[in-house]
Parts: C-alpha cells; structure tokens; sequence
C-alpha cells in the first residue's frame, strides 16, 4: 500500500460516512455533494463500501498462464485493434467547467462485482463487496476514488497495448486524431465532458519506426481551438502550438526522431485546460530493429480536476482511476515486460512511477538502447517518460503506484498479475 497521504489525515482509514462525503468528486476538502451542487447535479449520493481487496493472488486465483490478450513484439495478432466504443461522434455544445455526476447509488459494491467477468484479461477484482464483513471502517481504496462500477476488463485495450511493430521501416504511417467531445466516466461517481483525440482519453498510442513518416490528420470536430504537439525532433513548422480553429483540420508530417517514447498533447492555451480535460497521448518511436519481444504496455499518467479548483481530485493512469486495480494487468511469469510510462498530469508538478517487489532497467525517454539505472522508482516531472524493462520470477501481485500518496490514493494505482 502507499504509504499515509502527506496532508494530515489523507490516506488514513475512513469510515463509510465519511467516504461519502469525501468521496471521488470532491477528495480536496470540497465534499461531493458541494462539487454537485455546484455542478448542478441534483440527487442523493452514496458510495458502495468496497475495500480493498487481497494485496496477493496465487496463480490458480488469477487463472490458467494462458491466453493474454495483448500483443507483444512476437505476437501482433493479438493486438486487439480500436474498439467501437471509444470513438465519439463528434461535436456538440462544450460545458464552461468539467461537470460531475453520479453513479447509481448504493450500488456500487454489488456491481463492482458484477463488472468483472473473468474474460480477457480480467482477473478476480481486487476491491470486492467485503464491507459488510469488516464493517465497512477501511473504506474502499483511495479516498472513494475507485474504478467505475460499469468498466469492463477489456475498455482501456487500445490504450493499454501499443500495437505491435511491424518491420518495415521507411514508410509513411498515417494517423487521423479527431479532436471531439465526449462524456467519460473516469471514476466511480464521476463524468466529465472531455475532449479526445479520436475518442479515448489518452489519445491513440501512435508508434513508428525512427525515419518513418508519420502524417497526422488532425479535425476539430469541438468548438475550440485545438492542435496537435508532438515532443521529439522535427520541422518547427509541424511544431503544433498553433491553434487549428473548429470545424478546420490539420495534417502535420513529420520525420519520427529520435527513437523513444515521446508525448503528444494539445498546446492551445489555456493548455492546463486543454491537456487537461484529456488532450494527451504517448507516441512510441522504434529504434531501426525494434527492442527485444516483450509483453509490452503503455501507462499514461493523467489527473482530473473535477472542479476547477486547480487541483487533481482524480489521478489515473489511462484516464479511468483504478482501472488497473480492478482489472490487474496480467503478465506471464519470468517473461520480459516492457512498460511506457509518461507523466501527462497537469496542477502535480511531479510524479513518479514505483514498482512493487521487482526492480526494473529504466531508460529515460527511451533515446538509448542501454540502461540508464536499475532501480523500482522513476521520478517524471510533467512531460517526462520512461520506458520501464523488467521480469516478474514468481506467481502473485506486483503493486504498481505514484509514490506520492496523495496521486496513488486518487485512482493511480494498480497491479501487474504474473501468471
Ligand atoms: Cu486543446
């Protein structure tokens, strides 16, 4: 577990009744009923008690070592393409602030349960309806930020698994970003109005082979000014800090250097706003050859300021608090995993990405094939990324966490499944 928050009393156990009031709209001393009452939002509030669940599995609790659905380096059938479900359509009025409503009350333990099939990757939840045997008085995990009770194992695949590479390098790759707006629910009890690129909150995980040609369409389908920043090296007329306006396009061609993991976001002022609200991604750059076969995953670290207050009351990685927590990523035992981490968290200065019970080899941003540090802690200020390479020896839970508690204990914390 992460250790106790660093504001007094963060982080500790709370009773249900208190969870309610401090619950996922409003972790920052504004209760949920207030940031509802100033969203607008009428109706009662009650969170289901959910605590968290075992801290470790054995392997016949998380199922038989067969069948992970994601791809790796050796195995791009796997890679389970876009999903319908996370492509918008487009348009539609934008809402002054990010507004916040409510998840079916009361039944939030129940349907956790319910939510987690043990298809796909799924494994046991680790939160499960236990309240009513502790009492209720640990309250779910993260100050009442959990993973909504509708998500479904497989909804964050295409942000989680980047598709494979495929060998051939020197060609144009095209990419459509569609700037839209959506409704998302990124925690238990909370929607925002985002705005995406093509969709999903993160963006598409854009990959290509250094000295490709990536041509990225860019449409604003919103009715903001919007575009598309790319980190890396390239032409400073493709830069993307220009505004596209709504309902133009835009498509920027660029030359993809260096090899690594670069991010790309939205630069429209005001751009806490913009990135904010979901404009963000991470674009994988192959070096020539590609890296060794890995199980391979993408890890977007962003926040949801829910109120405006400038602060996150929301932390996820991928966009959805708790996600991982819910649905552990599995990985098989003693095979190499490859992690992309980027920090695209706006208002938290500094985050950090820690890894439970396993070291890893940390390369920073990805430009070098040799390791810069082996360690199980990766500090990222805002931009910064890392790709993470690491074995799991033994069957169980790897806990996976911001090591500042206060971002862990909103919705930014998950496990890896070795299986
Ligand atoms: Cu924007």
């Amino acid at each position: 577990m992460p250790d106790a928050g660093d504001t007094p009393g963060e982080g500790l156990p709370v009773d249900a009744d208190a969870a309610d009031e401090r619950g996922g709209c409003g972790a920052s001393g504004l209760s949920r009923r207030e940031v509802l009452r100033r969203a607008g939002v009428a109706g009662a509030v009650t969170l289901g008690g959910v605590v968290l669940g075992r801290e470790a599995l054995t392997a016949s609790e998380v199922g038989p070592a067969t069948g992970y659905p994601h791809p790796s380096t050796t195995g791009a059938s796997a890679w389970p393409g876009p999903r319908a479900g996370d492509v918008a359509t487009a348009g539609g009025p934008q809402p002054p602030t990010l507004a916040c409503t409510v998840a079916d009350p009361g039944t939030g333990a129940a349907s956790a349960a319910a939510a987690s099939p043990d298809g796909g990757r799924a494994v046991e939840p680790a939160e499960s309806a236990v309240a009513s045997s502790t009492g209720g008085q640990h309250g779910r995990y993260g100050h009442g930020v959990a993973a909504p009770t509708s998500l479904r194992a497989d909804h964050l695949d295409a942000v989680t698994y980047p598709p494979a590479v495929d060998g051939r390098p020197g060609v144009t790759r095209t990419y459509d970003l569609p700037v839209t707006a959506r409704q998302v629910e990124v925690a238990d009890g909370a929607v925002v109005e985002a705005w995406t690129y093509a969709g999903s909150v993160p963006g598409p995980i854009l990959r290509a082979t250094e000295g490709d040609r990536l041509r990225i369409r860019m449409a604003n389908h919103t009715s903001h000014a919007h575009n598309v920043h790319l980190h890396g090296r390239h032409d400073p007329a493709m830069d993307g800090w220009e505004p596209i306006p709504p309902g133009s396009e835009f498509t920027y061609e660029v030359v993809a250097e260096p090899f690594g993991l670069h991010p790309y976001h939205c630069h429209t002022a005001p751009i806490a706003e913009h990135i904010g609200r979901g404009l963000y991604g991470a674009m994988i750059i192959d070096p020539p050859g590609g890296r060794p076969p890995a199980h391979e995953v993408v890890l977007v670290l962003g926040g949801w300021d829910l109120d405006g207050d400038g602060r996150n009351e929301v932390v996820a990685f991928n966009g959805v608090a708790g996600a991982y927590h819910r649905f552990p990523i599995r990985v098989p035992v003693g095979e190499l995993v490859r992690v992309y981490v980027v920090n695209l968290l706006e208002h938290d200065p500094v985050a950090s990405f820690h890894l439970h019970a396993q070291t890893f080899d940390l390369y920073r941003s990805g430009t070098s094939l040799e390791p810069d540090e082996h360690t199980d802690l990766v500090a990222l200020t805002q931009g910064e990324r890392a790709i993470l390479e690491f074995r799991l020896p033994e069957p169980g839970r790897y806990m996976f966490h911001p090591h500042q508690s206060r971002l862990a204990e909103r919705g930014a914390m998950g496990w890896f499944a070795a299986v």
